[in-house]
């Protein structure tokens, strides 16, 4: 028989599969009548599966572009058992939010696996201000709580090779 192994199983169920763990959530303020709305959701679904509120720090940057660098020193200081990554970024008229959205996803992914500590990437890139409000608790759901719910199985998953 294969031993299988899932994040998303829940080893102590009398307390929720956050409990015990340390969240770094990175956000972002461009955009944040968005981005206020994924830390919400990102925050009250830690909390509910059990995390401990004062075991989660808020990091807020200017933009998306700044993400990677503060996610890179919080997973550097040991102290996290993941980092979430939270931004949005909106097309406009230029090439410019593009660059942007490139500039994050590929310094986050870098920031992961060139700590091991795993970094959540929930960068909204929406063509217009009503897809990323549908994403940030509207209509699509709230993909803050879609970020936390990966940080909390990508913590037990690594948890388990050994
Ligand atoms: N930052 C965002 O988070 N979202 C955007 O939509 C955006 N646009 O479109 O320009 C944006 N730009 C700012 C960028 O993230 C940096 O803060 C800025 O370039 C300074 O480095």
């Amino acid at each position: 028989m294969p031993n299988v192994h899932d994040g998303a199983a829940n080893p102590n169920p009398e307390q929720g599969p956050a409990a015990g763990l340390r969240f770094a959530v990175v956000v972002s303020r461009f955009n944040d009548f968005v981005t206020a709305a994924l830390l919400d959701g990102c925050i009250d679904h830690l909390e509910s599966n059990g995390a401990d509120p004062d075991q989660i720090d808020i990091y807020w940057v200017p933009g998306a572009f700044e993400i990677p660098l503060a996610a890179q020193k919080c997973a550097q200081t040991g102290r996290f058992d993941a980092v979430i990554c939270l931004g949005a970024v909106i097309e406009g008229e230029t090439d410019h939010y593009r660059l942007v959205v490139d500039g994050a996803m590929h310094g986050i992914a870098r920031v992961s696996l060139d700590t091991g500590v795993p970094v959540i990437f929930e960068v909204l890139a929406t063509q217009t201000t009503a897809l990323a409000m549908a994403r940030a608790g509207g209509s699509a759901g709230n993909k803050g709580e879609e970020a936390a719910q990966a940080a909390i199985e990508m913590t037990r998953l690594l948890g388990t090779i050994a």
